[in-house]
């Protein structure tokens, strides 16, 4: 149980290529997590439940086309709208795990083959967002991703997409100094990911509690 209720919970977003055992990496950390007998919760993006998302989920499954700039906003548009709960339930205490964030958000669309989106472009509409206190980078090569049984159906899961995705993440990442960040190598075998993630969870749960003022996303 929480020793001390007023403190808000950490916000630690997950991040990688398709296949590169997010989710399965999500779940362990909430299990864990929740093994301490603390408050979490776990958040998808894109969540394809909201209508938004329903459009997203339509168009990821190739059911619907839409231009490549409402899409992108859309994307951006279903984090958006998750916002207030989000700030809800970490004032509350409860710890957020986030499966892709804006990260994802501008990386895939900038990998597209088209000029008007640039990361700068791209990353614009999620300025403003709450910040996340930890995002954990799974990074793998393509052509390792792609033998883990290789990729889904859904648009994007295709390997030169893939390759300019990694690219495209680094170089964001080196545009956010002031975003902690911590790749972890996930070619490692599924137990040693998650022993790097709870490392880093403790760390930043030992580092005290995280400033109460949430910093926006830059
Ligand atoms: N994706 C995900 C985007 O293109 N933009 C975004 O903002 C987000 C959050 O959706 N291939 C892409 C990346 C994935 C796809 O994600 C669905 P998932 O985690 O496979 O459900």
């Amino acid at each position: 149980s929480n020793e001390n209720p007023s403190k808000r919970g950490h916000f630690i977003v997950i991040e990688g290529l398709d296949r590169s055992g997010k989710t399965t990496q999500c779940q362990m950390l909430c299990e864990d997590i929740g093994g301490l007998d603390k408050e979490f919760k776990y958040i998808k993006f894109p969540d394809r439940i909201t209508p938004t998302g329903q459009v997203i989920n339509a168009y990821l499954q190739g059911e619907a086309e839409h231009s490549d700039e409402t899409m992108h906003l859309l994307f951006s548009a279903n984090r958006w709208e998750a916002v207030q709960g989000i700030l809800r339930d970490l004032k509350a205490g409860h710890t957020i795990v986030v499966d892709r964030y804006a990260f994802s958000g501008a990386v895939y669309s900038a990998a597209k083959e088209n000029p008007h989106l640039s990361l700068e472009w791209c990353w614009n509409p999620d300025i403003g967002l709450p910040q996340p206190d930890l995002v954990l980078f799974l990074d793998i090569s393509s052509e390792d991703a792609a033998k883990r049984g290789g990729y889904g159906e859904e648009r994007y899961e295709k390997q030169d997409m893939q390759v300019k995705v990694r690219t495209l993440f680094k170089r964001l990442f080196a545009r956010l100094p002031n975003l902690s960040v911590k790749v972890i190598d996930a070619g490692l075998s599924m137990e040693d990911v998650a022993d790097q993630i709870w490392q880093a969870y403790k760390e930043l749960d030992e580092a005290g509690s995280p400033s109460e003022e949430l910093q926006v996303l830059p």
